[in-house]
Formats: structure tokens, C-alpha cells, sequence
């Protein structure tokens, strides 16, 4: 007589384990991001940001003048960015890079990428 009342407890917290379950696995999982960088007033804002391999870095150019996203190496660079305009680099590797702006080489800014990744900067 008393085992329906049994089992749906069982299955109760069968149920809690598994949402329990699945919100540790949401916290231990880090999904890929997207990091926002304003450029304003002649400046990245802000200058500098951390970020992981495998996450995305997003300039948008909030100046009525063009500007210009390029690492000092030239391993990377955007195309010129007209007002309002976005560009987005996915970053796949370790470091910390220094870039600048070509039209206005006082404004600089740095992303810095360290975690969890296979990817070095030693790869093309
Ligand atoms: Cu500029």
C-alpha cells in the first residue's frame, strides 16, 4: 500500500539530483564569450581586457572618426572602422597582445588570453 508513495519519492529525488547535476556541470563548463572594447574619445575602453582562448573580442567604434585595429606585429588587423562600425577577432591562442591604432598610434590597448586550451602561440 505504501510503495506508490515510495517510489514517487524515489523519483522526486531522482529529479533533484539531476538538476542539481546539471547545474554544476553549467558552472565547471566555460562557454566561449564575447568581450565588448568601445572605441571613444580616442581611447579602448577599456584598454585592457582578459579573455580566454576560444572567445571573441568585439571593437566598435563609437567616434565619428575612423580608427583601426592592429596587433604591433601585424599579425592581426581590422579593416579601417567607420562610426558605429564592429570588428570581431576570435581569439585562438595564449599571450598578451599590444595593438594599436594606425590613424593614432597613442591610443593602445591589450588582450590578454590565458586558460584551459591546447592552442599555443607558437601556432600559425
Ligand atoms: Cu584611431
Amino acid at each position: 500500500m505504501t510503495y506508490p508513495h515510495i517510489h514517487k519519492l524515489v523519483l522526486v529525488g531522482l529529479l533533484m539530483m539531476g538538476v542539481f547535476g546539471g547545474e554544476v556541470v553549467a558552472q565547471t563548463t566555460s562557454l566561449p564569450q564575447r568581450h565588448v572594447v568601445k572605441i571613444q574619445d580616442f581611447a579602448f575602453q577599456p584598454p585592457q581586457i582578459t579573455v580566454a582562448p576560444g572567445d571573441t573580442v568585439v571593437w566598435v567604434n563609437k567616434d565619428f572618426v575612423p580608427h583601426f585595429v592592429s596587433l604591433a606585429n601585424g599579425r592581426w588587423q581590422s579593416d579601417v572602422l567607420e562610426e558605429d562600425k564592429t570588428w570581431e577577432l576570435l581569439v585562438d591562442e595564449t599571450g598578451s597582445f599590444h595593438y594599436v591604432c594606425i590613424f593614432h598610434p597613442e591610443m593602445a590597448g591589450e588582450v590578454t588570453a590565458h586558460g584551459h586550451s591546447a592552442l599555443s602561440l607558437n601556432q600559425p
